[in-house]
């Protein structure tokens, strides 16, 4: 391909989900002849997935809405976008103006942490909204590592990271690395980085209720019940103690309440916990020893973890584990980051308890509410009652629980408006869809998983296409929104005026360039001019990004407790131990007959890339997984159709009988169920699946944060046939 003048390489950063991983777009003109990845990327390294080459199928995608669309009788018309907005703002400001700010809810889905100008400009246009009903996808997710963070260290934001790439021993709870390519973990290549980690001689643990590929790569994997991670991990630091294995290491000057945590912990031997997690005692204790002995070590817990009723607890006792064996804040433990651009300071430090939802009394966390109760604060009468609905980037019919609850209640909204690419599942309730631009024709630097990389880098991706004509980029949407509200809203102090006037002259670059060369490796870093530091200028410069080393100890420099210290017992947490006694009495039945948890597949994107067909064809990937032990009790075959039924919900779905699954559990992935009537994305519906959140109940919740509760709903399975032997179901 030499000889061709016009074949040119395009670098820039995927930004589907969190690995941030360089690819190389190769082009002819405008037509992409290849997409792979881009060795020189200082983080990634050259790895990709399959999704990066669907990026394309994104671009090109016929589905993709390109213009405002409104709902009306004789369906969906396109609309001059200043229509749109003025419609837009006037609906809601009209409902507020009726019933009050909290009349008007906003949802904020994924894809809005990939998106550097819906970061830096939705905050304003939803801070003039100025309602309380702020929900996101933060509470079906890892709101319980916040939630630790917040209490443990001052800031929610503050997240450790295991340092993979020089830890001796890596415990992994409730995470799939190898398909999701790693979460609040952004670790390109984890095969390869979990390869290296055994050449040296380490060591990977891996506690799951699936032999999931990563399990399988593992010297070691535990099998544990649904749910009850906490008691193994406190069993855990009962060993610790018991064997006299604590030291606190590094830290060890800047912890309080370390005394607390022994007694704490005391009642929780390995022989107390065994039965209920399913694990042994001696490979509890075996464990223990392993991860305290090694020369270091770092336990890791994400979405199996996080989306269960103890969520955050197992998050304060991870984050405990690390810090007691003297492995917090030291090279190949559990580190924090240094982004180019700083996303921890003062002002978003978060808060707890400052106000509760109307119907069930759920505590707000950092300013949102728990997504579990959006629904019954739609259905349920009475003063406060939430009458119109914003969503961004988001699509809580399928990912939130109780999807088809979800469904009857936006279907009754007075109003709703949906920021997003797709006429989907959650979209199709919407009045107005105000679509904006997405991956290859936008600019994009990840302002958000900087922060939580096991290797600190910077880089800058200028958008690759021009944008469609008559197009909007995200942020100008917000933009044009917010004056608009704003214009209708009571009027604002002047200096908050004048703030945001700033901010709409820069625009997203220069507001980049700024926080680049304010930041901590910037040309003004520290008010001092370095000529060697960091601006947008010096990244576009290097577009296939600049590498700003391993991970270094941070602290105490960088807590934001009022005392300056890391608080290893904070009371609430403390106190939700009681919580998990009463639940674990051997007084207290455990496990329904059947336990349902999810799953995530390479191909597969939470629930919107399924209209790619290069990732969805070929066998049906929505499937039940199942042990054979538990499909011959019920006379279930291989490939037969069951019915799956729980407190909410009833679905169909084809069996997959698998002996990597733990007995008494079954899986589901989520983000399936396209076969919605109005659903405009044709290859989706065409391989439609169901939706495992048409089971998933919305009344299991961790109390303690509001986080929902995946993992471990009880659930029934009925095949054709009557079963072998009398089920108690
Ligand atoms: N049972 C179960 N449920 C789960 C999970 C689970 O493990 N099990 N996982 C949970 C987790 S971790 C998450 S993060 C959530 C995700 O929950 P959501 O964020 O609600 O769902 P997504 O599937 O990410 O939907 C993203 C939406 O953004 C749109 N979109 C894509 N790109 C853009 C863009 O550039 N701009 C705009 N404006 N819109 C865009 C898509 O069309 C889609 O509608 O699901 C959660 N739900
Ligand atoms: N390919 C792909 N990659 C993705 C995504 C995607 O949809 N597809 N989504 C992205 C998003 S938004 C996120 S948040 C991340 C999530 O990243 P991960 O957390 O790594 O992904 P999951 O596959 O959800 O892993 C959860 C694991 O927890 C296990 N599990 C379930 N219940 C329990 C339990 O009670 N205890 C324990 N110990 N384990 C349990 C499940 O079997 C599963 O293996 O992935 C991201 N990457
Ligand atoms: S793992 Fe795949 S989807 Fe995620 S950033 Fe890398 S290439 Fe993109
Ligand atoms: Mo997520």
């Amino acid at each position: 391909m030499s000889g061709n003048r016009s074949v040119r390489t395009h670098y820039r950063t995927c930004n589907l989900c969190e690995a941030m991983c360089g690819i190389a777009i190769e082009l002819d003109g405008s037509e992409i002849l290849t997409i792979t990845g881009d060795k020189n990327d200082p983080l990634s390294r050259g790895y990709i997935c399959p999704k990066a080459v669907a990026l394309q199928d994104i671009y090109h995608d016929p589905d993709r809405l390109k213009r405002p669309l409104r709902r009306t009788s004789d369906g969906w018309q396109p609309m001059e976008w200043d229509a749109a907005f003025d419609e837009v703002a006037a609906r809601l400001l009209e409902i507020q103006r009726q019933h009050g700010r909290d009349a008007v809810a906003i949802y904020q889905g994924n894809p809005t942490v990939h998106s550097s100008g819906t970061m830096l400009f939705a905050p304003a246009f939803f801070r003039a909204l100025g309602t309380r009903n702020r929900f996101s996808a933060t509470s079906v997710d890892q709101l319980p590592h916040h939630f630790a963070s917040y209490f443990m260290f001052g800031h929610q934001l503050l997240i450790p990271v295991p340092d993979v790439d020089r830890t001796h021993f890596l415990l992994v709870l409730g995470a799939n690395p190898l398909v999701s390519n790693g979460s609040l973990m952004t670790a390109p290549g984890m095969r390869r980085r979990l390869r290296e980690l055994r050449q040296r001689g380490g060591k990977l643990v891996v506690v799951d209720p699936r032999r999931t590929p990563t399990a399988q790569v593992a010297d070691e994997h535990l099998f544990i019940r649904p749910g009850t991670d906490a008691l193994f991990l406190l069993a855990l630091l009962h060993t610790l103690y018991e064997q006299d294995l604590v030291n606190l290491g590094p830290v060890a000057d800047l912890c309080v309440g370390q005394e607390r945590i022994e007694a704490l912990v005391a009642e929780f031997a390995p022989e107390q916990v065994a039965s209920r997690t399913g694990i042994e005692v001696e490979a509890i204790r075996r464990t223990a020893v392993a991860f305290a002995s090694a020369p270091s070590a770092v336990c890791y817990g994400r979405v199996g973890v996080s989306t269960q009723a103890y969520g955050a607890l197992c998050h304060w006792l991870i984050n405990l584990l690390n810090a007691l064996t003297g492995n917090l804040d030291r090279p190949g433990g559990a580190m924090f980051a240094a982004p180019a651009i700083e996303t921890v300071d003062r002002r978003g430090a978060g808060h707890y308890c400052r106000y509760s939802s109307r119907v069930r009394g759920a505590p707000e966390f950092g300013g949102e509410l728990p997504v579990s109760t959006l629904a019954e604060e739609i259905l349920t009468e009475g003063d406060g009652k939430i009458r119109a609905l914003v969503t961004s980037a988001g699509n809580p019919v399928l990912s939130t629980p109780n999807g088809t609850q979800l469904e009857r209640a936006l279907s009754g909204l007075d109003f709703m408006v949906s920021i997003d690419i797709y006429l989907n599942e959650t979209t199709r309730h919407a009045d107005i869809i105000l679509p904006p631009t997405t991956g290859l024709e936008t600019d994009h630097y990840d302002l958000i998983f900087h922060t939580l990389a096991v290797h600190n880098t910077a880089k800058y991706s200028s958008a690759l296409f021009e944008p469609a004509p008559d197009a909007r980029h995200d942020w100008q949407i917000f933009r044009q929104l917010r004056k608009r509200i704003e214009a209708g809203a009571p009027p604002k102090r002047l200096g908050s005026r004048l703030r945001q006037a700033c901010l709409d002259r820069l625009g997203p670059e220069r507001l980049l360039d700024l926080g680049l060369r304010l930041g901590p490796y910037g040309v003004w870093r520290g008010r001092r001019f370095s000529p060697r530091g960091l601006s947008l200028r010096k990244l576009r410069r290097h577009p296939q990004g600049i590498d700003l080393g391993p991970l270094r100890p941070c602290l105490p420099g960088r807590l934001f407790t009022a005392d300056g210290r890391v608080h290893l017992a904070p009371a609430v947490l403390v106190d939700d131990l009681q919580r998990l006694r009463a639940k674990s009495s051997p007084a207290v039945p455990f496990d329904p007959p059947l336990s349902l948890i999810g799953r995530r597949q390479l191909r597969s994107n939470n629930s919107w890339m399924h209209n790619s067909l290069r990732l969805v064809k070929g066998k049906d990937a929505c499937t039940l997984l199942m042990h054979p032990a538990d499909a011959s009790v019920r006379s279930i075959r291989d490939g037969e159709t069951v019915e799956v039924s729980s407190r909410v919900g009833r679905i169909n779905i084809a069996v997959e009988l698998s002996t990597d699954m733990m007995p008494g559990v079954v899986s589901i992935p989520h983000g399936w169920g396209h076969g919605r009537p109005g659903v405009e994305l044709q290859t989706a519906h065409a391989h439609a699946g169901v939706s495992i959140n048409d089971l998933t109940d919305d009344q299991r919740v961790d109390t303690l944060c509001g986080n929902a509760a995946f993992s471990g709903e009880p659930v029934t399975v009925r095949g054709k046939r009557p079963p072998a032997a009398p089920l108690v179901t």
